[in-house]
């Protein structure tokens, strides 16, 4: 079974959507096998953005992910990356796909509710930026 990571952002903590999102992602068929509620610091969401280090939102990304608590979460399913891409929606709210999470829960190109992997080896990486190797063995 494939796993990917799913990072509950704080624009949907702060709106108290946590609960509804992952109910709606255990009916697409996500089992939720580890979960997180942290708070990142300054330099964790920088960590976790490297790859956007250079786009002009990366400073407002990082204050924005650092803003309040968020929820991470591996969850496995057949084809877990690109289904949860799919019931993610777009980036941008506004151009999501009806029904998807981002156009239930998302309020703009930047708050746009939830995190989702964009390969299987990004998902290897994030999963293990948050949890233990430790805690992705118990998990199974
Ligand atoms: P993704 O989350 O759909 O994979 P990425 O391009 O990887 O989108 O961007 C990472 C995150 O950066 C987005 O989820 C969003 O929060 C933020 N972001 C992306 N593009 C923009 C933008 O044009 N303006 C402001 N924030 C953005
Ligand atoms: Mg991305």
């Amino acid at each position: 079974m494939e796993r990917t990571l799913t990072i509950i952002k704080p624009d949907s903590m702060e709106a108290s959507n946590a609960g509804n999102i992952l109910a709606l992602l255990e009916k697409e068929g996500f089992e939720i096998q580890a979960l997180k509620r942290m708070r990142l610091s300054e330099a964790q969401a920088q960590r976790f953005y490297e790859v956007h280090r250079e786009r002009p939102f990366y400073d407002s990304l990082v204050a924005y992910m650092t803003s309040g608590p968020i929820i991470a979460a591996a969850l496995a399913r057949e084809d877990a990356v690109p289904q949860l891409r799919k019931v993610m929606g777009a980036t941008d709210p506004a151009s999501a796909d009806e029904g998807t999470i981002r156009a239930l829960y998302g309020s703009s190109i930047e708050r746009n509710a939830i995190h989702g992997s964009d390969s299987p080896e990004n998902a290897q990486k994030e999963l293990h930026f948050f949890f233990s190797r430790a805690e992705l063995i118990a998990a199974e």
